[in-house]
This record gives C-alpha cells, sequence and structure tokens, in this order.
C-alpha cells in the first residue's frame, strides 16, 4: 500500500557488462537508504561474475541477497550458442521461480528493476502481482531504439519482397544502421538471441519505465525519438541517469601498487590502454599482431589480454602467448596483464592518452567521462552500432574494416600501429572528447539531466 516504504527488487542477469550498471544503480540506491534486494544465481558464467557479486555484497551490506536456483537447460536443444545467451535462457525458463520470491518476501517488494535479457518474462508475472516493474537497459540508447524497433521492422518485411531477409535498418529519427553493423544474430530471425531480442522489445512497452546509463547530450537523436514516440507510440518513459559511478567502495587507483607507480612515471595523456572488454577474446594470431602494432605504435601502453570467451578456461601463460622475448623486449614501456584493473579509475589517470576497446557501452562512457578518446575495434554483439553512435557523438574513432565476429581477416599490427598514431595525433576528436566529458560531468552534476531523472524515479520509488 501506500504506506509501505520502498523495497526494490533487482534482477539481473549475466555477463559483467550487464551486471555493471545494475550494480552501480544498487549502490546508488542502497547508499540512499532504499532497501534492496537482488536476484543471485551461482554459479555465474564466469569466475569473474562471482567475484563481482561478493564484492557487490561486501561493500553493500545492507543489500540482500536472494538465492535463486536455475532450472537445468538441455543444452542439445541449442546448437554452438555463447555460454552468456544460454545463461540468459536458463534464467529466461526459471523465472517462475520469482513468484514465491516476490510474494513472501519481507518488508513487502514495491518495485522490480529486470535486466533487459529478461524483460518478457518478467513483466507478465510483475502484471499478475500488481508489482511495478521497470527495466534497466544495459547499452546504449542507440541500440534502446534498435530494440524498440527491429519487431515492427520485421513484421513490416513480412509484406515485402523478401521475408524474413534482413537488409540495412533505417531506425526512424536516429540513423541507417548497415546489415553489416547489426548485431550478427539478428540477421537469423531463428537464432535464440534474436528470439529474445524481438520478445524483450515487444513486452518493454508494458514497463513502467526503462533505465539507461548514457546521458542526453551524447545520444539525443535516439532519445528524443523514444520520448516522442516516433519509434513506438506510448513508448514508456526513458529515464537516462549515466554515466553511473563506478559501486565498488575501494577503488581508489586503478589496481596494484605496481601498475599505479608505472602510470605515474608516464607522461600525461602518453598511455594507449587497450581491453576488449570481458567476453571478447582474441585469436592467437591476432594476439600477436596486436603485440607487435603496440610494439610499433612508439607509446608507452597497458593492455588487458583475454585468450578465452569465459575465464574459468583461461589458463594460457602470457610469456608463452606473445612468444619469446616480447615482454623483456617492452619491459617499461609496456605492460600486458589478464587480470582484473579497475578501469573506470584507470581511465581517469592523467597518464592513459587513448582507449583501444571493443566497444561496450560500459567502457565507451566510462572513457566519455574520464575525457579519453576512443579507438572502437568493435567485436561481436552491439559493438558496431555503439561504435556508431560514439562517433555520431564525437567520442571516438572507428577502426570501420577491421575483423569482426566470423571474420577471419587479420589486422596487421603496421595497420594498429598507424590507427594507434593517427587517433592519438587527432586534435579535433580530442577536442570534441573534451566538450563530451564536461556534458558527462554536468548531466550528473546537481541539476543535470542525469541528475534529475534518479531524482525523479527515486521519487517514483517512494510513491
Ligand atoms: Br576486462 C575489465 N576491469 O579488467 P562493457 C572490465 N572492467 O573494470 P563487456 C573492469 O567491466 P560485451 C577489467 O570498466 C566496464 O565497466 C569495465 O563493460 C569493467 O563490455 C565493464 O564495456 C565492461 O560494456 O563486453 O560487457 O565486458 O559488450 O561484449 O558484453
Amino acid at each position: 500500500g501506500a504506506y509501505d516504504a520502498p523495497h526494490v527488487l533487482f534482477i539481473p542477469s549475466a555477463g559483467i557488462g550487464h551486471l555493471t550498471p545494475v550494480f552501480r544503480v544498487i549502490a546508488g540506491l542502497s547508499s540512499r537508504g532504499i532497501d534492496v534486494s537482488v536476484v543471485t544465481v551461482l554459479p555465474t558464467v564466469s569466475a569473474a561474475e562471482t567475484d563481482y557479486f561478493n564484492g557487490l555484497f561486501a561493500d553493500y551490506p545492507g543489500v540482500r541477497r536472494v538465492d535463486m536456483h536455475l532450472l537445468p537447460l538441455d543444452a542439445s536443444e541449442f546448437t554452438s550458442e555463447d555460454p552468456f545467451f544460454l545463461r540468459w535462457e536458463a534464467l529466461r525458463r526459471s523465472v517462475h521461480l520469482l513468484r514465491p520470491i516476490i510474494t513472501n518476501a519481507e518488508p513487502r517488494i514495491t518495485a522490480i528493476i529486470t535486466d533487459i535479457t529478461l524483460t518478457s518474462c518478467v513483466i507478465p508475472i510483475a502484471k499478475e502481482l500488481d508489482v511495478p516493474c521497470h527495466v534497466l537497459f544495459p547499452t546504449a540508447a542507440t541500440m534502446l531504439s534498435l530494440n524498440a524497433y527491429y519487431p515492427g521492422y520485421l513484421e513490416q518485411l513480412k509484406g515485402g519482397p523478401a521475408p524474413g531477409v534482413v537488409g540495412d535498418v533505417d531506425i526512424p529519427g536516429v540513423f541507417r544502421v548497415p546489415r553489416s553493423a547489426l548485431p550478427p544474430a539478428l540477421v537469423d530471425v531463428n537464432k535464440l538471441f534474436t528470439k529474445q531480442f524481438i520478445d524483450n522489445g515487444r513486452e518493454i512497452v508494458r514497463a513502467d519505465g526503462v533505465l539507461v546509463n548514457t546521458f542526453d547530450a551524447v545520444e539525443p537523436a535516439p532519445l528524443i525519438a523514444l520520448r516522442g514516440g516516433k519509434i513506438v507510440p506510448g513508448y514508456p518513459p526513458v529515464y537516462t541517469i549515466g554515466p553511473l559511478k563506478s559501486h565498488a567502495t575501494k577503488a581508489g587507483g586503478p589496481g596494484d601498487a605496481l601498475l599505479d607507480e608505472w602510470l605515474g612515471q608516464q607522461r600525461t595523456r602518453s598511455v594507449v590502454y587497450v581491453a576488449f572488454g570481458n567476453r571478447s577474446a582474441a585469436r592467437l594470431d591476432q594476439i600477436l599482431e596486436i603485440a607487435a602494432g603496440l610494439e610499433a605504435c612508439g607509446y608507452p601502453f597497458l593492455w588487458v589480454l583475454k585468450t578465452t570467451k569465459v575465464d574459468r578456461e583461461d589458463d594460457a601463460e602470457l610469456a608463452e602467448v606473445l612468444g619469446d622475448g616480447y615482454l623483456e623486449r617492452v619491459k617499461g614501456r609496456g605492460i600486458v596483464t589478464k587480470g582484473w584493473v579497475e578501469q573506470e579509475a584507470l581511465l581517469k589517470h592523467p597518464a592513459v592518452g587513448m582507449f583501444v576497446s571493443h566497444g561496450g557501452w560500459n567502457s565507451a562512457l566510462e572513457a566519455s567521462s574520464a575525457g579519453v578518446p576512443l579507438l572502437v575495434w568493435p567485436q561481436l554483439g552491439d559493438h558496431r552500432v555503439n561504435a556508431m553512435a560514439a562517433v555520431s557523438a564525437g567520442i571516438g574513432a572507428w577502426a570501420e574494416h577491421w575483423s569482426w565476429d566470423g571474420e577471419d581477416t587479420l589486422v596487421t599490427g603496421q595497420d594498429i600501429a598507424d590507427k594507434v598514431k593517427e587517433v592519438m595525433a587527432d586534435e579535433k576528436l580530442r577536442a570534441s572528447v573534451a566538450v563530451a566529458r564536461k556534458e558527462a560531468a554536468k548531466a550528473v552534476a546537481e541539476g543535470g539531466t542525469s541528475y534529475r531523472n534518479m531524482h525523479d524515479f527515486i521519487a517514483k520509488l517512494k510513491g
């Protein structure tokens, strides 16, 4: 009833990129005194996610952990699907287990916030139990606009000359996404991911609102289109609340003491930071070209190297992967690590000059609020759409013709070195990134767009 204090149930999904914005919102609400419960499914897909959950509960002891056990998924039903997509499917098929969790919770659950991947399964339960439900969209508003538009786009195709054959997708009021830039799964309407994406895109219209980790000034077009009902009439309110701050309370520096010391010795804006997020692993031959490119670019560099998609399978020794003598040759000038770095803090270090990134939206926003230009080398999923968003926002350059999901072309060390030098020397880009940095700070400062949206959202939670 109206006298209940707010108690928010978060339903996260899998993958650090999905957990990141969820945890950041949890931290924001919890530190404002709002009671929060988090559905927790163990074991997680990757070891990094387990550490991430443990860190959250250690840092925010007031946050309640609600364990949920997944129903087993018959993997033989799916052929060679991504381990994260499979987990999303397992979660989707287990959501009815949430019903007793919600009805038995003490104090009463007054609001639900679900990750986008579970939207079409969670909203019917929330409606049935009469609990308001918001969706947290973990990537760019541009992707949200594609998610909103795609179900209708496919419907239109049905009446056309080639039903079911996906082409370029011209999102009203946003831009035309070439077929080649779409998340690869989406061009095949029978893919598990595509089915989930379409169901979620349809059902989200019944949500009470959508929270997005972005800010109005960085992606004005999709926000105007969504809010103006130009993509889907009657679309729910979109709360832009980014750039969300890291929830890690102990994140003082970028990582360990040695890294801090090394960074302290580098010239301002001279370090090339290279990281492709949590689930993009390069092939060995490509890793060797990246190594050569970084060695040849002439700048100091810090490279977070992943050799497998899921970290539990990663037992490669760096020295072996990189070959004889590489680490000795670059010693002092280049650091290669497999470990977790506190990226948000790292990007704010004055020595960091640019970021070679896969284009995960959390990473892109962290770079923009630190004023660090991106060189986006998309790897999979939404990365190319994010790269287009980053270019139109003036926060980065896009290596448009470099290898991508499923392609076996190799980008040479020379190409990588040339592009790094080009971005480092791009004064125009550096200037527009500096503007974006100011806009990002303005958005979250008192009275800014993201600040006000968060304030309105909390007021709504309090009823
Ligand atoms: Br790796 C790594 N430290 O060492 P994205 C990542 N992160 O803090 P995603 C670290 O993880 P995909 C590390 O700062 C960001 O907040 C990073 O999210 C943090 O990409 C987050 O950038 C990564 O959205 O890959 O989800 O890992 O987009 O392929 O799902």
